[in-house]
């Protein structure tokens, strides 16, 4: 299932009861970003902001949040009923990350009702929220799909990368050379001494932050799987400025280039993180120079409040729940590792945290779990700490988890595995800022850790313990149970049900 664009999108929200328009006049300096926090804290509707503080008329005078903010809304966009369980959702992207339909090039399209070239060029013309009082600036890309192309392969990538509005006409990103895979293009227009052409698309169909957000296997292109997941291609027109291609329904697409000369990087930074801390300090990135700006007309500009916070889960940490843990599961399976049962990622942790269920196959199984996940490149920002449970154990369950490391993880026997110096997110707060040094390091630096709660096979096995190599649980036997439940009126505890 596909929308169009976003307005239908919109509709589709607004036909649920899952959008409000807020009318009263609302500041995009801090206001805008604390009502959308209060309203993730009441897990409330995605918001239409159409009375923005200094936006009345112009340009843009719109503003979209929050679209992705609750499972049942993702659910919904996904083409499921508001309901479905996580299995299922995590199952059905499993299978659709995996496949594709190529784009289908089109002429033209609503995104080239207004072209902007040259000193016309004003970011500021568009309502983009400081979100957070502690910002360095206006977060233009909190949740655009920044398209970029290797130039090898001529293979497009389309992934969520931040950025802020430095001059009218500039916008330093967290843009790390060889890092996410426009880190990896960047790298090689570097080699070549060319600048690299980006065009960062704002306002589509849900699944495009579903998917630029996420990590897609390298050399595969997100607006594919776009297609997909659409079940027909994604209609993409030509840019006017730069080599790539963006959807031909888009609210707004902001072309440029970015050059690898430091001499031209402006500071970004700070930015509240999907840690729910600020990330970093200010620090001078490779920063976008701005060549055009295509959109609707009236068009609608899309963001997202990013970070989470106990009770309060952005959207980025919605999606990453289910992507996060199909995407593990699809490693997983891909590394052929036997008797994975179930992978479940809790949106408080975006995926840094990770608990994959298992019917045991062998002593060193989840070592060999833990180490498939590290050793792909997913596990940039995400799988800082992986927990394996027996089959008996529900994943989704912290009571249930807590009981296991309680009482089968057993740290000197190599339960507790701590991979000390591997990459890992440069926006950490626990990391020390000379580990997170990325003009040093090249990316940040994790010690990841393996917390291996299930059974040991190593103790043998006793014919007291039903021949096993565990003692049994306290819960009574099944006749007992029977026979209990038979008399439960006679003893008078119906009630208790
Ligand atoms: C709201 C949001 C903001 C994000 N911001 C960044 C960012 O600033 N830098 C970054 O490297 N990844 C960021 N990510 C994560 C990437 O989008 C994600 O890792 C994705 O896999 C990147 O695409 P790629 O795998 O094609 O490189 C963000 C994700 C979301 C949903
Ligand atoms: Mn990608």
């Amino acid at each position: 299932m596909g929308f169009m664009d976003l307005r239908q999108w919109l509709g589709l929200l607004e036909k649920n009861g899952d959008l409000r328009r807020i009318g009263a006049e609302v500041h995009w300096d801090r206001e805008l970003g604390a009502v959308a926090r209060r309203v993730l804290e009441k897990k409330g509707p995605a918001l239409l902001f159409e009375n923005i503080t200094g936006y009345p008329s112009g340009r843009c005078t719109r503003l979209f949040t929050g679209g992705l903010g609750d499972r049942r809304r993702l659910a919904l966009a996904l083409g499921f009923p508001r309901d479905v369980g996580n299995a299922e959702l995590v199952q059905y992207v499993m299978g659709k990350n995996r496949q594709t339909i190529a784009p289908r090039i089109v002429k033209t399209g609503p995104v080239k009702e207004v072209v902007v070239k040259g000193a016309a060029i004003d970011q500021n013309e568009f309502p983009v929220p400081r979100w957070h009082h502690l910002e360095g600036g206006r977060y233009i890309h909190t949740f655009s799909g920044i398209v970029t192309r290797d130039p090898d392969t001529r293979v497009m990538n389309v992934g969520i990368y931040r950025g802020m509005i430095g001059r009218p006409d500039t916008a330093p990103m967290l843009l790390i050379k060889g890092g996410q895979y426009w880190g990896h293009h960047f790298q090689k227009y570097s080699d070549r001494g060319e600048p690299m052409p980006v065009a960062c698309v704002v306002g589509w169909d849900p699944i495009m932050p579903f998917l630029a957000g996420s990590p897609i296997p390298a050399g595969v292109c997100e607006w594919d799987v776009m297609g997909a997941y659409r079940g027909e291609p994604a209609e993409l027109v030509r840019c006017e400025t730069v080599d790539l291609e963006v959807p031909a329904t888009a609210e707004i697409v902001i072309e440029g280039l970015i050059r690898d000369d430091p001499s031209a990087w402006e500071l970004e930074g700070p930015f509240g993180e999907y840690t729910g801390h600020l990330s970093d300090v200010p620090t001078p990135r490779p920063t976008m120079k701005v060549t055009c700006i295509t959109h609707r007309r009236d068009p609608i500009f899309r963001g997202s409040l990013e970070g989470t916070l106990p009770g309060s889960y952005s959207e980025n940490s919605v999606m990453s729940a289910i992507q996060r843990a199909g995407i593990a599961w699809n490693i997983l399976t891909g590394a052929g590792i036997p008797g994975i049962r179930d992978v479940h990622v809790h949106p408080i942790t975006n995926g840094v945290n990770i608990v994959v269920q298992i019917r045991k196959a062998y002593q060193g199984q989840p070592k060999q779990i833990a180490a498939a996940l590290w050793g792909n490149s997913a596990a940039q920002y995400r799988y800082k700490h992986v927990i394996v449970v027996d089959d008996d154990i529900a994943p989704s369950s912290y009571e249930q988890i807590d009981w296991a490391i309680a009482h089968r993880m057993n740290a000197g026997e190599g339960g507790l595995v701590v991979f000390p110096g591997i990459f890992g997110s440069p926006i950490d707060p626990s990391t020390p800022m000379e580990d997170r040094d990325v003009s040093r390091l090249g990316t940040g630096l994790w010690n990841r850790v393996l917390i291996d709660a299930t059974r040991s096979w190593k103790f043998e096995r006793r014919p007291e313990w039903g021949n096993e190599r565990f003692p049994p649980t306290v819960r009574p036997a099944a006749e007992d149970e029977a026979r209990v439940r038979a008399r439960w009126s006679e003893l008078g505890l119906e009630d208790l049900g």
